[in-house]
């Protein structure tokens, strides 16, 4: 088994954050997307999408996106349960990654995608409107979260979660893509401060 991984790159870490949360270990191969290594032919042929992570089973069967290969870990290695225990705390736990996914993370991927000098290879053609439009939704998507975990630990309820996985990421993904968390948010400052300190967060 092979996790085909992207170093700093957002998604990757989810995986990687997910991982250390289980206690578990994997060789790791590095694409290195600086270099566009996604984009060649060797690597296209493991995923078609030409994006990391993607995982590369004993049995050749490859499995990418990252939530699916972190649900993959939970089936095997159940405990710390990081998607819920229960009915309830399962559909929390989803909810609070899709409305994460959908609009925060990925909001500032294209803030980032859009905007970094870095990205004109990756982002064909970049859309600078498209940055600047994202950034008053993931202010609007903060503030709300930010009251949400008002007298919350975590963003899901009262146990750490994937949700809270994915928010960590995207809020430190928002420095790379020239974004700041406004000190008025103090919830979310203190959530972020905490998760910070978790050993995991710096896999
Ligand atoms: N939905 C996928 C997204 C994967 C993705 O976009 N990965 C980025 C790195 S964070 C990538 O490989 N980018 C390469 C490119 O855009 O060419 C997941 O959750 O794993």
């Amino acid at each position: 088994m092979k996790l085909y991984d992207g170093g700093r790159a957002p998604n990757p870490r989810r995986t990687r954050i997910f991982l250390a949360e289980k206690g578990i270990t994997l060789p790791l191969e590095q694409v290195d997307l600086g270099a566009l290594q996604q984009k060649s032919p060797a690597y296209a042929a493991i995923n078609p999408l030409q994006r990391v992570p993607a995982l590369v089973l004993d049995d050749g069967t490859v499995i990418t996106e990252s939530i699916a290969i972190c649900r993959y870990f939970e089936a095997l290695h159940p405990e710390p349960a990081l998607f819920g225990r229960n009915a309830m705390e399962i559909a929390r736990i989803e909810m609070w990654n899709r409305r994460l996914e959908l609009h925060f993370f990925l909001l500032v991927s294209h803030v980032f995608r859009n905007s970094h000098p870095a990205m004109k290879e990756m982002e064909v053609p970049q859309v600078p409107a498209w940055a600047e439009a994202n950034k008053p939704r993931i202010l609007e998507f903060i503030t709300l979260l930010d009251a949400e975990l008002k007298g919350r630990g975590f963003i899901a309820g009262d146990a750490f979660s994937v949700a809270d996985i994915t928010g960590l990421v995207a809020v430190d993904f928002m420095k790379p893509a020239k974004l700041v968390v406004p000190d008025e948010l103090g919830n979310l400052k203190r959530w972020h401060a905490a998760v910070s300190a978790r050993p995991s967060a710096s896999a």
